[in-house]
């Protein structure tokens, strides 16, 4: 079989990117500054698409409700299904629609964040738009960053996806109660993440029954 690998500098439009990836790391240190200035903690809640980042964000919702302020900036590229499900929570929500992008980046969390009371809130969630790929190279000035994955993806998707979880610090592996049926090992995708990243936590969940949750919340140091 012939593999063809694409050598660094080789993508025609490599100085663009590295260029658009330096500004978006500034613009994402200035956001940063803004919720320190206002003592808000940031978390990036990335993942595949269906993996349960919603689910995920609504459960922890309803179990630090009485302990944070919280708020929502949820990305999407053109609905806002997400953000009325956690609106309906009492949650201040703000929805970012990128259109056809499929990540969100630090000037649409500026954009956001200037909408959003951030002095009647002590935690942030950030639904990054859904998939492994494009979101890791986009810092957004978030505290931390969480990877959600599920069993029925499928039993490859971290060794697919290694970039993620580089400077991830919590993965979740969701839909626990899946994995008979997907035949799908939790513990093996555990094992391929550790051999990505080796310290990193992981919490394997079920998002629906809400099993799991408190080691999310452990995990995070919440
Ligand atoms: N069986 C099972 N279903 C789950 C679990 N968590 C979430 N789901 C279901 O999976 C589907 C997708 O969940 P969402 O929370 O919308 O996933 P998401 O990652 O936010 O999806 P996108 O934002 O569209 O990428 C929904 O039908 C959920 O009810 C779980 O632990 N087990
Ligand atoms: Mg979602």
């Amino acid at each position: 079989m012939h593999i063809i690998k694409s050598e660094e500098g080789e993508v025609f439009d490599i100085e663009l990117e590295e260029d658009l990836l330096k500004k978006n790391r500034e613009i994402a240190d200035k956001n940063r500054e803004t919720l320190d200035s206002h003592k808000v903690l940031a978390i990036d809640v990335m993942g595949s698409i269906g993996s349960g980042k919603t689910s995920l964000i609504e459960k922890l919702t309803k179990s630090l409700k009485d302990r944070y302020r919280i708020s929502m900036i949820a990305g999407d590229l053109t609905t806002t299904i997400d953000a009325d499900r956690i609106h309906r929570n009492e949650v201040e929500v703000t929805q970012i629609n990128t259109g056809k992008e499929c990540h969100l980046d630090a000037n649409l969390i500026k954009k956001a964040l200037n909408e959003l009371d951030l002095e009647k809130t002590d935690l942030l969630f950030i639904e990054n738009v859904g998939n492994l790929i494009c979101p890791a190279e986009f810092p957004l000035g978030s505290h931390k960053r969480v990877v959600v994955i599920s069993v029925s993806e499928g039993p490859y998707m971290v060794v697919k996806h290694p970039y993620i979880f580089i400077d991830t610090d919590l993965v979740v592996i969701n839909k626990i109660d899946l994995a008979s049926s997907m035949d799908v090992s939790p513990e093996n995708l555990t094992e391929d993440v550790a051999k990505i990243k080796p310290d990193v936590k992981v919490a394997k969940t079920n998002c629906r029954t809400g099993e799991g949750i408190g080691d999310v919340i452990r995990g995070l140091e919440l």
